[in-house]
């Protein structure tokens, strides 16, 4: 992404802080795994998302005035050529201008005075924090032990969520974001298309992963937008298997929930498929239905409609398909088969932060996710594809990997698909 994108968010954002404010985002800090091993660095999303600049303990510093203006300075670690040696390169000043046009740089051991100063000087009545916390018993972020820090030292300044505001904008995808997207899903398809014709009874769950992951990367070094879920014949039942350990029995199917990214922008998306490249007839009864109710949304989705609708139509239709298919007795009994909702939305996180929406818009993109799971008949699988909301309807970014029964025994066959 170009400096001005990234500009750009940060103007968007300024736009909705209340004069006389002080916003201050960081970007996180390592967390130990053991010993001196850490766990791979990830850099806070809404900050990736701001600034560019992906690199544990940086800060982002935003001061907007009585008459709006605002002065933005970023705070990076300082160069150590000790420190580089063992753990690689530090983001530099020229690199916090190139990457996302920050051209006021200070360094991090520098921030607490530039804060004290700030905070001090009168002129600022609130300060916003990205206090975002997927649960409370998380452990605290760096937003949250500055917080506990505001309310002694600076109790006049009134603190505020900066990821209620964030989350607007993450939710509507801008065009550079969703040729990102596109980008990822052209990954997401090959990697999918190399498990399925890799597929033969009697393969690990592992196997099939090697193949996902080998095929991610010969595009680069990012490898998986999130912990794979590859699964086969009983742990299929389990919505979010990570244990690789199963085999693919003959006549089991596979299902996969993967999604490749690019540009931090991911993408998500599951298929199943027998492991020996046949559909059996009740394999074909179910698929048939996912693949109905998820043609059915995306002829249906479109600006206006309310959110809860796209999840709700997913789960009428698919009722419908499945009572006429004599499997389903009652609509009201969905729920022994579909065991999750299906619309939830991704970008820079795959169940993307954004702000839940009342109404589809243009730029949305969420997945359509069908998952049946029988267990009687020993056959669960999802059908997960994504969806970009345009001006009229909606689009499938994900519709070049196999999706039709056709489009996939034939790929598990002949060994070649054609991505479109
Ligand atoms: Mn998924």
């Amino acid at each position: 992404m170009d400096s001005s994108y990234f500009k750009g968010n940060r103007q968007r954002l300024y736009e909705m802080l209340e004069d006389n404010s002080l916003l201050v985002l960081f970007s996180g800090r390592e967390v130990r795994k053991t010993n001196d091993e850490f766990y791979p660095f990830y850099t806070q999303r809404s900050f990736l998302y701001l600034t560019g600049l992906d690199g544990p303990e940086l800060i982002l510093l935003a001061a907007k005035d009585a008459a709006g203006s605002v002065s933005e300075k970023i705070f990076l670690q300082p160069a150590d050529p000790m420190i580089e040696r063992w753990n690689g390169r530090r983001i530099k000043a020229d690199e916090a201008v190139a990457i996302g046009g920050l051209d006021a740089v200070d360094y991090v051991a520098n921030f607490n005075t530039t804060l004290h100063r700030m905070a001090t000087s009168g002129r600022y009545a609130h300060i916003y924090l990205d206090l975002f916390r997927q649960d409370p018993a998380d452990r605290d972020t760096p937003a949250h032990l500055l917080l506990q820090r505001l309310g002694s030292d600076y109790p006049y300044l009134q603190v505020k969520n900066a990821d209620a505001l964030i989350r607007k904008l993450r939710l509507i995808k801008q065009p550079c974001e969703i040729e990102a997207i596109r980008h990822a899903e052209r990954i997401t398809a090959e990697g999918i298309t190399a498990m399925m014709r890799g597929s033969k009874p009697g393969m690990y769950e592992y196997q099939y992963k090697a193949l996902w992951d080998f095929a991610l990367a010969q595009h680069g070094p990012q490898g998986s937008a999130f912990p794979s879920i590859i699964s086969a014949g009983q742990n299929n039942f389990c919505i979010h298997y990570h244990g690789y350990t199963g085999q693919a029995k003959d006549g089991d199917m596979v299902l996969n929930d993967v999604g490749a990214w690019w540009d931090n922008l991911m993408t998500d998306v599951s298929r199943g498929w027998p492991c020996n490249g046949k559909f059996s007839p009740r394999q074909k009864l179910l698929y048939e239905c996912a693949l109905a109710t998820s043609n059915h949304m995306f002829e249906t989705i479109r600006p206006g409609m309310k959110m809860a609708d796209v999840d709700g139509g997913i789960r009428a239709y698919n009722a419908q398909c499945l009572m006429d298919a004599g499997v389903l007795d009652k609509a009201e009994h969905i729920g022994k088969y579909m065991w999750h909702g299906g619309a939830h939305h991704v970008g820079y996180d795959v169940h993307d932060v954004v702000e839940t929406p009342e109404l589809v818009a243009p730029g949305m993109v969420f997945c359509v996710d069908v998952g049946i799971y029988h267990e009687e008949w020993g056959i669960g699988f999802r059908l997960e594809d994504n969806c970009l909301v345009t001006e009229n309807g909606c689009e499938n970014l994900s519709i070049c990997t196999p999706r039709t029964i056709q489009q996939i025994e034939d790929t598990m066959r002949s060994g070649v698909h054609a991505v479109s």
